[in-house]
């Protein structure tokens, strides 16, 4: 028996020793000879008029090359970002995305953007002369609050944005919704903020460029979640032909989203190299981090639930204002389409109705971030629900019951015009209820009560559509060579979600060969291999399931070949195990031998659909009163992602994704001052990072339902965690102080927060 293999289908991860030892390359970690180093000048204030950039004193200091500014960049034509809110909104009408040159021209608009580039011959020079460029601004009134920017009379950011609504869009049937919450029995009305986070990866970004003036070509270090968006939103950008766009990285520090999509700045190093004839090299500082990386979330939603006298759902109603910062940076598109997809949630709602407003505001542009409006949809949906139950006494896993969509409705048509293709939510629900021991909270409570502690117990049942992405289609390469190694070719690319050992099992698996003689290479320099990047839970669904049926692909035409060789008719021969053979011959031929004179591939492809992951986590928490202190005191997680891969891997993602919810629930928030518009939180100084001490022991089952979208039958799951956390410990929280007389609370749930909504209930005086 093979040790190795038997070791990894454990559940570790053969990626780890090379991770954990440090002996991964990053994007920074990329050097070429005759480097220069880029450093970028920003804005400082929020919105200004650039009146004039002085670079001569800089251009003077010792080591420096070049300093480039927005005519530099208008001059190059790029100025058009590309954007993915390119759907039809109200009335059919276009989005008004706003031109952003990659350095800036004539105008800044949020703390943090670009203005200049000195690059030098070291990156301390690069900084140093960086304070040397002088820039006058005439100071404009910054825009920093989403709902005050749509107000009649706010400052207007952009002259061809009016109002600073860049696109309205609706979904679902107003007309139904207003008839069926006329004949309701009772109307739940709330407002949540699905509060503005940084993303935070634990790698910042970094990006070296070179440009070969022979061929036209830009090669990139760059971190990336795969190369086939990144590479033609880069060319959008700088309308560089994307076969001249080369892009080379090994592994990548985290991404959730916020590495997916072309940055200004890699645009303006574009110019640095072809302007310097240099390889020219920039790693983000932190702070940097925090004031251009994309934001997530930005959304706040208003939402009105109608039910009848038995707690039948009849209609919803929810309208979102969409932050997308400064500009329309690609990915926010979700927090539209992901939040139409799964409006009506787990439940079986009759009518719905939702409104969409986006406005643009002075602040960081918003993109993807882990869910990217799955887990801002579920947090709504979850919330109203939660606060129905309250509002008409009834237990919230029964209001839940009465109201799940029945096993027997799917394939489910949603009033959004949505299908989900399976879920079996009763039972699922019955399954968390028993784990997180649902019935025995009221002497759990009490207990912590005697303690002087106030216990709440929180429920969400959530699900998500993870799977479909915007590809033509998702190809796969297999190579085997005279060693009998199999390597994958993808061009999706992990970011610490483990794909060697995933990827790697389904091939070993459909080959039954060991994991050791699977080999990933994903996004190969120059690939042309079309496919999704990483991103939207799709990279099993999509690029996991093609890997099968390129194993099966390869087993179809090594029997061709085998069949030659063994002088046999193709029907005749036997796969098994890595081998080849035939009832009719006494040879048989391993895979290596089909690559005696050279490597054997081949390419596969599939197109799947959505698949919908759903689960039901349920979560206990302990206030304490005198201080709004909250303590996760037990999580419970039920899920469903069909047909799982690797359970450690499944139970890890799920596991981070809960306590990146927890990070956003009690702490992370990125704050602009309402006055100034400037960022108050660019730093982990001012900015809360959840710890390992803020969740206590997960305690998860799975309860899969098999998926016939994907030939493996996977769901996705990467974000599930996050989607189904958020609310259920808003939740838990909001259930504690509920005895109090405090009805709403929005994220963060820090301890003066939660302090101060017990104090102004005046149930609590100390
Ligand atoms: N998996 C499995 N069985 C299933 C489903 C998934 O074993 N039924 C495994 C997969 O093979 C993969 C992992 O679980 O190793 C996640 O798979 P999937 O749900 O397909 O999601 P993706 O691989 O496409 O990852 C994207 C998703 C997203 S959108 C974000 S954001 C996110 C996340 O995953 N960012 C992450 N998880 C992250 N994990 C890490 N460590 N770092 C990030 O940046």
């Amino acid at each position: 028996m093979d040790t190795h293999a038997s070791h990894h289908h454990d559940g570790s991860r053969v990626e780890d020793f090379r991770l954990i030892t440090g002996a991964g390359t990053y994007a920074a970690d990329w050097n070429v000879p005759g480097q220069l180093y880029g450093y970028f000048v920003r804005a400082d204030r929020p919105h200004a008029d650039i009146v004039a950039v002085d670079a001569s004193n800089a251009l003077a200091h010792p080591g420096v090359k070049h300093v480039f500014t927005g005519d530099d960049a208008v001059r190059a034509g790029y100025t058009e970002m590309p954007h993915s809110l390119t759907f039809p909104g109200k009335n059919g009408e276009k989005a008004r995305a706003p031109r952003r040159p990659v350095l800036a021209q004539k105008k800044v608009r949020f703390v943090g953007e670009a203005i200049a580039l000195v690059v030098a011959e070291s990156a301390s020079a690069a900084q140093d002369a960086a304070d040397l460029v002088a820039i006058e601004y005439r100071d404009l009134p910054a825009v920093p609050h989403p709902e005050r920017a749509l107000e009649p009379g706010a400052a207007q950011l952009h002259d061809d944005v009016p109002g600073n609504l860049a696109f309205e869009a609706e979904a679902g049937d107003a007309r139904a919704v207003e008839a069926a919450t006329a004949q309701a029995a009772h109307v739940t009305r709330l407002k949540v903020e699905s509060t503005r986070v940084s993303p935070s990866p634990m790698e910042p970004r970094a990006c070296l460029v070179s440009y070969d003036a022979q061929s036209g070509e830009y090669r990139f270090h760059v971190v990336m979640q795969g190369v086939t968006t990144l590479r033609k939103m880069m060319s959008q950008y700088t309308h560089v032909p994307e076969d001249k766009l080369v892009f080379e990285a090994r592994d990548v520090g985290g991404g959730f989203g916020q590495r997916t999509p072309a940055y200004p700045e890699y645009c303006a190093l574009m110019i640095a190299a072809k302007e310097t004839g240099r390889p020219v090299k920039w790693v983000s500082s932190r702070v940097e981090a925090f004031l251009t990386d994309n934001h997530g979330r930005a959304n706040i939603i208003e939402g009105a639930l109608a039910l009848d006298r038995d707690g039948r759902f009849l209609a919803m109603r929810l309208d979102w204002v969409n932050d997308m910062g400064a500009y329309l940076a690609p990915g926010a598109m979700g927090h539209i389409r992901n939040t139409t997809t799964c409006m009506t949630g787990v439940y079986a709602i009759p009518a719905l109705y939702t409104t969409y407003r986006v406005p643009l505001t002075s602040t960081t542009p918003v993109g993807a971030y882990r869910g990217a409006g799955r887990p801002d949809i579920a947090y709504v949906v979850e919330r109203i629900v939660n606060q129905a139950a309250a509002e008409i006494g009834m237990d919230p896993a029964e209001l839940r019951r009465r109201n799940f969509i029945p096993p027997s409705a799917f394939p489910y048509k949603t009033a959004t015009g949505s299908v989900y293709e399976n879920a079996d939510l009763p039972g699922m629900l019955e399954q968390a209820l028993a784990l997180g021991d649902w019935a025995g909270f009221a002497k759990r409570r009490a207990e912590s009560e005697a303690a002087g502690k106030l216990r709440g117990i929180g429920i969400s049942t959530v699900i998500e559509a993870t799977g479909a992405g915007n590809a033509p289609k998702d190809e796969v390469e297999l190579t085997v060579d005279n060693s009998g190694t199999v390597t994958v070719g993808t061009v999706a690319k992990t970011q610490g979600h483990g794909h060697e050992t995933t990827f790697g099992q389904i091939v070993a698996r459909a080959l039954g060969i060991p994991l050791t003689q699977v080999k990933l290479v994903q996004c190969a320099p120059g690939t042309k291999l079309l496919g999704n990047h990483t991103g939207g839970s799709r990279s099993t669904v999509g690029a996991g399931s093609v890997c099968h049926l390129a194993a099966q692909k390869l087993i179809q035409e090594g029997t061709a070949m085998a069949a030659l060789e063994l002088h046999v008719e193709p029907s005749q021969v036997r796969y098994a195990n890595g081998e080849f053979g035939s009832s009719e011959s006494p040879r048989t031929l391993k895979l290596a031998d089909l690559a005696n004179t050279k490597p054997v591939s081949v390419i596969a492809d599939g197109k799947f659909g959505s698949t919908f992951p759903n689960g039901c986590h349920i979560a206990e928490v302990e206030v304490d009163p005198d201080t709004g202190g909250t303590e996760v005191v037990a999580y419970c997680a039920v899920d469903d992602c069909g047909v799982v891969i690797n359970h450690a891997i499944v139970e890890g993602q799920l596991h981070g994704g809960v306590v990146q919810g927890a990070g956003q629930v009690f702490g992370e928030h990125i704050v602009y001052d309402p006055e100034s518009g400037q960022p108050l939180s660019a730093s982990f100084m001012d900015y809360y990072m959840p710890r390992a001490g803020l969740v206590p022991e997960l305690r998860g089952e799975e309860h899969p339902t098999t998926s016939k979208v994907s030939p493996l039958g996977v769901k996705g799951m990467g974000e599930s965690g996050c989607t189904a956390s958020i609310p259920v410990l808003v939740a838990a929280v909001i259930d504690a102080v509920r005895p109090l007389g405090v009805v709403h609370l929005d994220m963060p749930l820090t301890p003066s927060r939660v302090w101060q909504a017990i104090r102004e209930t005046g149930q609590r005086k100390s």
